[in-house]
């Protein structure tokens, strides 16, 4: 079976985090192609949450599925289990059994009622156990009891399963973490725990080296390499690589990686890059939803995180798909839709990070828009969900910059402690009306940088 590796984005996944999963997939698929590796290996395109409305329309348009949704890394059951367990009727005699585990080289089956569902294990410990049990009427010297012994041994045969199978089974989900219940397994009467569906059907075994040394599961983060960001069970998994535009925070590996970050103004730039590195044709439904990325990552080449390097590539890919690179980055920012009909809870949540700084946890939100006017309408409702961040997470400070892509620069609207962004930017945040920062259109380079430090 072909291993799988995961590439997945960041928390509250941006278009970048999205495309560059789905990007990166397609390329690492096409190398090991290349190298005749396809069995062998499996890059899942993954994400941590909800799409964007850019990245479902751009997906949609090219045909591409979306990322499949994770909520963590760790081991699962299911990752771990010997699937398809053999099974035997209750009614089965003893003999039956012994044929099927020899003829399938297992130590257990499943014995099922005449609907398929779990009753009990037997194993080669229990016929096993029964042999034992029966030898003890033996006494040397004594032929009679030699004749019982065999006699005891032939019942046995005839001996329904149900009659020997082991009930206590210790019972697992396949969605279960392996760290959750390797202390019960371990613990549990019997070596092997069953995995059972809705059903009460058996669909797995695990045994106790099954989960005692299992293998952690691979993943290659794309812009991100910070715990905080990362899926929950990061510090459980195997980061084999890490494709990234942003500061170098804390993941760490055990293992030499490739880390490739660069100050680029999108993940996928540096994506574009690798395919042209490895000289990977790309085809345009992947061309498009990279193209779309470097636009919405560096809004339509404008925010000074864009660099020279990042307009080259996006030429690159607008000849691939043959649009001028501006005119299909506003169509992509159209396809965000207004904010009148979004709650003020995705207003502010859609796109928001959250920093370390010192001991303080602080948010930093951002909505690209191109109608500040009316975002700045709904003032007091965003500053209520602010407060309400900071009441249910306990954040320090609360700040959602919205930024204006046509005036180029961001609206601040603060709630908790303003002293930081007041240190920081040497302004005086306004409780009303917010204060208007020209210029300021990188959350990573204008704001965070400068609040961290
Ligand atoms: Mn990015």
């Amino acid at each position: 079976m072909a291993k799988t590796i995961l590439v997945v984005g960041h928390k509250n996944p941006d278009n970048d985090s999205i495309s560059s999963a789905v990007g990166y997939a397609y390329l690492k698929t096409q190398m090991v192609a290349r190298e005749g590796r396809a069995h062998e290996v499996e890059y899942v395109p993954a994400r941590l949450g909800k799409m964007p409305p850019e990245s479902a329309w751009i997906l949609e348009q090219n045909g591409i599925a979306a990322p499949r949704v994770i909520k963590h890394v760790h081991v699962r059951v299911r990752d771990v289990m010997t699937p398809d367990p053999v099974s035997i009727s209750a009614d089965d005699t003893m003999l039956q059994a012994g044929r099927l585990l020899k003829k399938h080289n297992v130590r257990s089956l499943a014995v099922e009622d005449a609907d398929g569902r779990f009753l009990g294990l037997i194993s080669t410990r229990a016929i096993a156990e029964r042999y034992i049990s029966a030898t003890d009427a033996l006494e040397e010297g004594d032929p009679a009891s030699s004749m019982a012994v065999a006699s005891s041994l032939i019942d046995s045969l005839n001996q329904k399963v149900s009659e020997l199978m082991a009930t206590n089974v210790f019972v697992l989900d396949e969605e279960d973490l392996v760290k959750d219940s390797v202390e019960d397994l371990i613990a549990s009467e019997l070596r092997e725990g069953i995995v059972l569906d809705d059903d009460g059907r058996a669909i797995g075994i695990v045994t106790r080296s099954d989960v005692t040394t299992y293998p952690k599961r691979q993943v290659i983060l794309v812009d991100h390499n910070e715990t905080l960001q990362a899926a929950p069970g990061i510090e459980d998994a195997d980061v084999v690589e890490i494709i990234d535009h942003h500061r170098i925070a804390d993941v760490s590996t055990a293992n030499p990686i490739q880390f490739l970050n660069l100050p680029l103004g999108s993940t996928a730039t540096i994506i574009t890059l690798e395919f042209r590195r490895h000289s990977i044709e790309i085809p345009p439904p992947i061309a498009a939803v990279l193209l779309s990325a470097i636009m919405t990552d560096t809004v339509i080449l404008k925010s000074p995180t864009a660099t020279d390097i990042d307009r080259e590539q996006a030429e690159y890919l607008g000849a691939i798909i043959g649009r001028d690179v501006t005119e299909f980055g506003l169509e992509v920012f159209k396809t965000r839709g207004g904010e009148n009909n979004m709650s003020a809870k995705d207003l502010v949540e859609a796109d928001s990070k959250e920093f370390h700084s010192g001991d303080d946890t602080l948010l930093i939100a951002q909505r690209e828009t191109v109608d500040l006017a009316g975002v700045m309408e709904r003032e007091a409702e965003i500053r209520a969900h602010l407060r309400k961040l900071i009441a249910d997470r306990g954040y320090a400070m609360v700040l959602l910059m919205v930024t204006d892509i046509m005036a180029e620069g961001s609206q601040f609207i603060i709630e908790g402690n303003t002293r930081i962004a007041e240190k920081a930017f040497g302004i005086e945040v306004q409780p009303e009306g917010g204060n208007w920062m020209p210029g300021v259109l990188s959350r990573k380079k204008q704001v965070a940088a400068r609040i961290l430090n």
